[in-house]
């Protein structure tokens, strides 16, 4: 299922409480930019260029993928999907980057993509910041930036392609632990890097929906970051473990750290006693469903996000489109969106997986 209209207009409005809420976050728009650099309250300008709705998409088009690091399964199944896409119309796709999702990473491959003239380079950005400069000197090159997953700054990159709305899925999190809980007990989060903007922007609304009275025996005991390493992500679950001895359930909203939460889990004393929810893929998570370790998570369909994201990019380098608030495209088999706030362009509500349809899916 995908947003239409009206949810587009609730996913701005969401996006801007989300800016409210997240004032540190520089994804938000917190860097200190004068109105000028902005077009009107879309992403960033790069040119004075007027949208051609009509224009047809060009052929040939150079798409590079820079997903937050390369040896993330969930990343892969984005990537993968928006690389065929870019087939559909006779563009070409790749995906580069690094093995590490620390905050500089990507850097060195942006220069690299710049240098190969791509025409629009797609990132998920482990820093609001850090890529910021480089994404610049793209824009200025005429190549067009579209953040997907996790977003830079607003003036970084033309178009952000949202997986679901911030605040649904942040809020979310929270509400199905509780319910597992019954409203009681400690909890941690097993998050991914300190600097990933997708997350940091989901738990400060995890900590919000947490302020209201229904939660009020519930404690977040600690926020623990696993950096979307496999093996640093199992051992800060032993260690939130052991230090919390009282902890009944954490939330790792990232596709890594709850499977290496739910391994660890699943081989411990704890399997059964500690609820583990969040966000993972169902072929990662299906064994923990299965043995009892997992009784829930959620996700969107990563597929449709980076089929999502080469259309918009080959939109953007075709001219239908410049990023601007109201502006609409059509995703090939996924119909037509429309640029919302900021440049943000939202997929659709995430799924909930559990025993009973964990089997319908295959990613
Ligand atoms: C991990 C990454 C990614 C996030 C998913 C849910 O794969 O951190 O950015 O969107 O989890």
């Amino acid at each position: 299922m995908f947003l239409r209209t009206s949810s587009r207009r609730r996913a701005a409005a969401t996006l801007a409480t989300a800016c409210a809420l997240a004032v540190t976050l520089a994804g938000c728009g917190g860097t200190t930019k004068k109105d000028s650099d902005h077009n009107s309250g879309g992403g960033a300008k790069a040119t004075d260029a007027k949208a051609d709705p009509g224009a047809p998409l060009k052929k040939g088009l150079k798409l590079a993928f820079l997903p937050k690091q390369i040896n993330n399964p969930y990343e892969k199944i984005v990537d993968d999907a928006g690389i065929a896409a870019a087939k559909e119309f006779s563009g070409e796709g790749k995906e580069v980057g690094p093995s590490d999702a620390s905050a500089s990473s990507q850097v060195s491959y942006i220069n690299t993509l710049i240098q190969q003239r791509q025409d629009a380079i797609l990132i998920a950005a482990n820093d609001p910041n850090a890529v910021c400069g480089p994404l610049k000197q793209a824009m200025k090159k005429d190549i067009k930036v579209v953040a997907y997953d996790s977003d830079t700054a607003k003036d970084c990159r033309q178009l952000f392609i949202n997986q679901a709305s911030s605040e649904e899925i942040g809020r979310s999190q929270v509400q199905h632990i509780a319910e597992q809980l019954d409203y009681k007990g400690e909890i941690a989060i097993l998050s991914a890097t300190q600097n990933a903007t997708n997350q940091n922007t989901w738990i400060e609304f995890m900590k919000d929906e947490l302020k209201k009275p229904k939660y009020k025996n519930m404690k977040l005991v600690k926020t623990a970051y696993g950096d979307d390493d496999d093996q640093k992500s199992f051992q800060e679950t032993q260690g939130l473990l052991k230090a919390y001895p009282d902890l009944k359930g954490i939330i790792s909203p990232t596709t890594v750290g709850i499977a290496a939460a739910a391994r660890y889990i699943s081989g411990s004393s704890y399997k059964g006693k500690v609820v583990i929810n969040g966000l993972g893929t169902p072929n990662q998570m299906r064994k923990y469903v299965k043995d009892g370790t997992v009784e829930q998570f959620s996700l969107w369909d990563p597929k449709k996000l980076g089929y999502l994201g080469s259309y918009a990019a080959a939109a953007l380098a075709s001219g239908q489109i410049t990023g601007a608030e109201g502006e609409k495209f059509k995703a090939g088999k996924l119909g037509e969106y429309t640029i919302g706030k900021d440049g943000e362009v939202i997929l659709g509500p995430p799924t909930v997986f559990d025993k009973n349809n964990i089997d319908d899916f295959d990613f």
